[in-house]
């Protein structure tokens, strides 16, 4: 029998830059989202900028900008993420909705720049701060706790086009001052924290799209190291301001299989965990660096420069729980590869064994549980899926029904998984799925890509007037949550 604990965190969760929208209100200033156009499975999102001479260009995101250009928002192009799903102006109706539900918890984001507009101001802008209060009081209300994510893919463009963003330490002033702000207003108010979402895509990505030089290799890790610093300091100071808090790291848990049982992928493939997977969150749930780190670099000839204080720092500000985002699994080879998974986002070989969503990510729902047990032996602190969820064509009936057994399917099956892993002693202590509402996809920029229980009305064209509805997986969900996940 399933067994989830009393006081289980059942929710779901956002992020501000694919809900918020109001990218240009109250104050708010750009973030590194708002330059990126709409794109598809098959399409990468553009990052639009502006040459010296006035012209205006697009690239892959992957590619970079050409030298010289500013990253920018120009005419012509489609930015999805200006309007999102307008949470800004909907929050109240869709608390409602997560209420009805039972939500025991809420993943959401600040927006950086909402409360800092360029990053560097020495003042906040009241506008923004009074926002994520509001959200927070509205939460309360239902007794719903809020889990606020620090850093969600959207640096202020300012910081980032004048200092470089993550790859100048010089950012780490001006984040300590937005997490000390936030830490302090929102006292009372919030008591979990994760600080970078996602924070191994940084490596897990590179080389994925286009061949990395080790200068990529220098860059990443650098920006890697920056992005422990700035974990640990938001660990201390929260320990700091309130007893009451406690800070998350944010890893991509993309498990690696071998394809084959040749040794040699096997090596590979622990490698490749190493890299992708166990690099940040050993760093951020140990507070040191692994042992494998100076190999890693030195495939690379990497040198990450360190004050003689990191050290230090990193061991303080180890997070005081684990959580992770949980979509796919992915298989390495030595060997030629024959078939490719293909998706947008997800690489490697395909595994034969396993069916495919329509974005080429692989569903397995075992390998949640498998990941569930390999990271509570790793690092027995607390867990939690904050990230979870099928990306799904959805189809509104002409009653206004949405049927989507196929989302119902396979959340039961990774809940399902959850359970096995908590039966086996793993401390789960929450679960929220993503995108508990529509939000625009991160890595294609689609709203037609659907993760919710509740359709949002609004197309990839701009079309749509934001109303919400309830589908299929509304019902089932709440009554998961009434259940503490024994009626699946
Ligand atoms: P979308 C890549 C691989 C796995 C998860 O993704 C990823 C990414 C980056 O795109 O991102 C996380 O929207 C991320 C969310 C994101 C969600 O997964 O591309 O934390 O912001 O929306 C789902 O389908």
């Amino acid at each position: 029998m399933m067994s989830f604990p009393q006081g289980f965190l059942w929710g779901g969760a956002t992020a501000a830059n694919q809900c918020e929208g109001a990218w240009d209100v109250d104050g708010r200033g750009p973030a590194e989202s708002d330059v990126l156009t709409g794109g598809s499975v098959k399409s990468p999102r553009l990052v639009t900028y502006r040459m010296p001479d006035g012209t205006t260009g697009a690239v892959p995101k992957w590619q970079g900008v050409p030298e010289g250009a500013r990253r920018e928002v120009v005419d012509g192009y489609w930015y999805p993420n200006h309007d999102a799903i307008d949470f800004y102006h909907h929050y109240k109706e869709d608390i409602a909705l997560f209420a009805e539900m039972g939500f025991k918890q809420y993943r959401m984001s600040i927006s950086w720049s909402r409360i800092f507009p360029k990053g560097i101001e020495e003042e906040p802008n009241q506008a923004g701060l009074d926002f994520y209060r509001n959200v927070f009081l509205e939460l309360k209300k239902y007794d719903i706790e809020p889990l606020v994510t620090m850093w969600h893919f959207d640096t202020p463009l300012y910081l980032d086009e004048e200092l470089g963003g993550w790859k100048n330490r010089a950012i780490l002033p001006y984040w300590d001052r937005y997490v000390r702000t936030i830490l302090t207003e929102y006292k009372g108010l919030v008591k979990n924290w994760l600080t970078i979402n996602e924070i191994n895509n940084t490596i897990q990505f590179l080389g994925a799209n286009k061949p990395a030089s080790d200068e990529d290799f220098q860059r990443a890790y650098q920006h890697l190291h920056h992005q422990f610093l700035a974990s640990a300091h938001a660990v201390k100071m929260a320990h700091e301001i309130s007893d009451d808090y406690r800070v998350g790291c944010m890893i991509c848990g993309v498990p690696h299989y071998p394809l084959t049982c040749d040794p040699a992928d096997v090596l590979l493939t622990q490698r490749q965990m190493e890299r992708c997977v166990f690099y940040c969150g050993d760093v951020q749930a140990k507070g040191k660096y692994p042992v494998y780190a100076q190999r890693l670099w030195d495939e690379h000839d990497v040198h990450v420069e360190m004050e003689p204080e990191d050290a230090r720092v990193l061991a303080e500000g180890a997070v005081d729980f684990y959580t992770f985002s949980y979509y796919m699994t992915t298989c390495d080879t030595t060997h030629e590869v024959t078939e490719t998974a293909g998706g947008n986002m997800s690489f490697g070989a395909k595994n034969p064994y396993l069916e495919y969503s329509d974005w080429g990510w692989a569903l397995d729902a075992m390998g949640l549980r498998y990941y569930l047990e390999m990271v509570y032996d790793r690092y027995e602190k607390p867990l939690m899926v904050v990230e979870n969820g099928l990306g799904a064509f959805d189809t509104v009936e002409e009653d206004g029904s949405i049927h989507d057994p196929y989302r119902i399917d396979y959340m039961r099956a990774h809940i399902e998984q959850m359970g096995k892993a908590i039966d086996e002693g793993v401390d789960l202590i929450g679960y929220t799925s993503w995108g508990c509402i529509d939000v625009i996809s991160a890595g294609t920029g689609e709203m037609r890509k659907r993760y919710g229980f509740i359709y949002v009305d609004r197309d990839d064209e701009g079309n749509g007037t934001f109303a919400r509805s309830k589908k299929d997986s509304f019902y089932w969900y709440k009554k998961v949550i009434e259940s503490n996940g024994s009626d699946l």
